[in-house]
Order: structure tokens, then sequence, then C-alpha cells
């Protein structure tokens, strides 16, 4: 469609003819399809996607931007799985694997803390000796000792795998996690649920079947989760549709997903490692079709760790209304070479948000304002 006759239906950005009957259901607040999925990852047309997904994301959140303060914990990367498309994961004879002790990873929290973080975010790999009851440890421990921090812990990979070795079921083996202080999980191990592709980039892990079942479960006992999707790699625009229609559908019937956080594919040090890096194009693609399809989903995250502030702040504009936080130690995304700090200073996020004409809330976990005096914070509730 040519500018100016685009210009007279006042949606000037749709450049696109196949995404118009997709603008008239965003238009009318309806759900869109798998095709529309598909052919919205296939279009090249980044402005009109950006367009659309900016509408939904004003219609949802209006100009907040959210952020958080919180703090990654990788107790071991000694993993059972030799994922291709991982570079974080290491065998227990590896000279360079470590294990934390559980006195090691309280004290890496307490750093934390003394950072007034709201959140730590705990995921490690497969460790074949350490046990369910070891994992309870670690999590009372940190409890006990940090009772107002919330514990996002293990994904749903690391809890089938817990579950397998304490030869109980995945329910007995979340509640068991819940009992011991869990407050919510993160969104990790969903990769991509296409077995095609699954069985190329990560072969070792649970199947997505067996990782909705998993977050089923875990949203039926009453802990949240986030979810994610890996892109970038060996997926067709059909894989990726499917995936988010997956998440879809069973957001549907638990609605405990709290955020959806799309994840870049870093190839370095991996043995996918031939692969091209994502670009920015694809980074934002990705977050406009999401904010689109997952229409029941609250929040969408662009990760900057992963897709770079710069990207995560246009992204502002292309759907996302979460920008991830300050203080992290991350190891599985610069394991596979990324580039990004590891740290962004408060106020850099402030400037990074407010540029992007957006409006900065600090938020807990579950999305309540936080204010912050001197030494101490305070969520609004
Ligand atoms: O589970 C692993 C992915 C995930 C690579 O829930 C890789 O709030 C890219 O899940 N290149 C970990 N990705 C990160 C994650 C996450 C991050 C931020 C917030 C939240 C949340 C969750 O990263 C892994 C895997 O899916 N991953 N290796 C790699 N080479």
């Amino acid at each position: 469609m040519s500018t100016f006759s685009s210009l007279q239906n006042n949606h000037p950005v749709i450049e696109d003819s196949r995404l118009k009957s997709i603008l008239e259901k965003v238009l009318a607040e309806e759900r869109l399809s798998y095709e529309d999925g598909v052919a919205m990852f296939r279009s090249p047309d980044i402005l009109a996607l950006g367009y659309m997904a900016n509408l939904v994301r004003e219609r949802m959140h209006g100009d907040t931007t959210y952020f958080n303060v919180n703090r990654h914990i990788n107790p071991t990367d000694v993993c059972v799985a030799s994922c291709r498309l991982c570079a974080f994961g290491k065998k227990a004879k590896d000279p360079h694997a470590y294990t934390m002790s559980l006195e090691q990873v309280w004290e890496v929290a307490g750093k934390g803390y003394a950072e007034a973080v709201t959140e730590f975010h705990i995921v490690g790999g497969l460790h074949p000796e350490l046990t369910l009851d070891w994992f309870c440890e670690m999590i009372s421990g940190l409890k006990d000792r940090y009772p107002g921090v919330h514990l996002k812990a293990f994904t749903m990979v690391e809890i089938a795998y817990l579950a397998k070795r304490a030869k109980i079921s995945v329910r007995e083996t979340l509640e068991r996690l819940k009992a011991a202080g869990i407050d919510s999980m993160p969104g990790g191990g969903a990769e991509i649920f296409s077995e095609r592709v699954r069985r190329i980039i990560c072969d070792h892990k649970i199947d997505g079947r067996q990782w909705l079942e998993t977050a089923r479960i875990a949203h039926r006992i009453g802990l949240r989760s986030n979810c994610t999707m890996l892109y970038g790699h060996l997926e067709a625009p059909e894989d990726l549709s499917d995936h988010l229609v997956k998440l879809r559908t069973l957001q549907d019937e638990t609605h405990g997903f709290v955020t959806y956080i799309p994840l870049a594919f870093h190839p370095d040090h991996t043995a996918l490692g031939h692969l091209p890096k994502t670009s920015g194009f694809n980074d934002l693609k990705q977050i406009a079709v999401s904010r689109l399809m997952l229409d029941n989903i609250p929040h969408i995250k662009a990760y900057w760790i992963m897709m770079t502030p710069s990207v995560a702040q246009i992204a502002q504009r292309f759907g996302a209304n979460d920008i991830d936080g300050t203080v992290v130690e991350e190891k599985i995304y610069h394991d596979a070479g990324a580039t990004t700090a590891q740290h962004l200073r408060r106020q850099d996020l402030l400037r990074l948000i407010r540029e992007a004409g957006r409006e900065p809330v600090e938020r807990d976990t579950a999305y309540r304002p936080v204010t912050r005096t001197e030494s101490a914070f305070t969520v609004l509730v």
C-alpha cells in the first residue's frame, strides 16, 4: 500500500497488505490466530508490527515501563544434559565446572541483600548428585536469612529432573520446594516446543509437552511463573507461532504466567557456534508479535542483558512494558558471548526509559510498585 493511501485510512504505517486483516482484529480486540502469527513472523513490515503492538501495549499499560532490582544466583553449572544451544553447562569432571556450597549460595545472596534487591533469580544445571533435600535446605536457608526477598527459583526443566531423581511426582517436588520457600518460578528452559528443532538444539531436555505440563502443575498449586521462547537458531515462522499459541492456550486454563520473555539465541561457545547472531530487527519483531499474540499474558519483557540496552529501549515502543533490572550477575548469556554489561546503574535505566517517552516504575516480582529511601525499599500494596 502506498504511503498516501495508507494515510487516507489513518494507519500510515501499514505497508504489508497481509497485515491489514490483523490490524482490523487488533482494533476490534479480537484474538489473533496461529496463521496470523505465521504471517507476522514472515512480514518484513516492522513498523506496522510495532505500531499494532504499541497500540495493545498502551491499551494494557499506558506509558508505564517496569523494572526491578534483582540478583541472579546460579548455584552450579554442572549439567548432565549436553544441549547444543548452551555454553553454560559443564560436565562434573570439567576442571572449570563449579558447584557452590550452601554457605556460598547464602553468602552470594547476602551481596544482593546489601544492594537492596527485591528478588533472587535462582537457576542452574542439572547436577547428578545434588538432591532435592539439598535444594530445599538452600531455599529455606535463603528465606530464613533474607525473608523480604522474593525467591524466583528453578526452571520447569530442573523441576522435572529433581522429581525424576527423587523418584517422586512433579507435584510433590513442587510442593516440597514451595514449602521450603520458593515464591514463583522463572520462565527458562522452554526453548522452542517444535519437536523437530528441539531434537537438534536440546535433545537432552524434557520435551515441550512436559515443560507445559510442569508449568500447569506449578500454576495449579499456586506458584506463578514466567515463560520464554528461544529464537534465532533453526526455527521457522511456524514453530514460533505454534510456541506462542501453546503458551496462550495454557494461560487460558491456568492464568499462571506473569511475564513472557523472548530470548535471543547467543551462539558463541556453543555447538551451534556457526549460526549467526540475531539482529535488532528480529529482536524487535519477537517483542511485537508476542505482544500481539499473547493477549492473556500481562507483561512482555525486553531483557536488556540479552538484546542490549539500545534495542531494549526501542522495544518499549514496540510492545514491551518491562526492561528487567539493574543488579545482575548473569552467567548463561555471558558464557555464550553476550557483550552487554552485567550491571546497569539505576540512573542509566531511568534515562533509557524516560528517553523512550515512558514512565519508569520499579516493581517487585508481583508487579507491585516499590519505593526507595536512601537505605531501604517499601513495596506499595
Ligand atoms: O533457560 C541458554 C536460555 C535461559 C543460551 O523468568 C540461552 O524472569 C541464548 O530463562 N543463548 C536462561 N539463550 C535465561 C532465562 C531468563 C532470563 C531473564 C529473565 C527470566 C525470567 C528468565 O536462557 C535458559 C535457556 O532458555 N539459554 N543458553 C544461549 N546460548
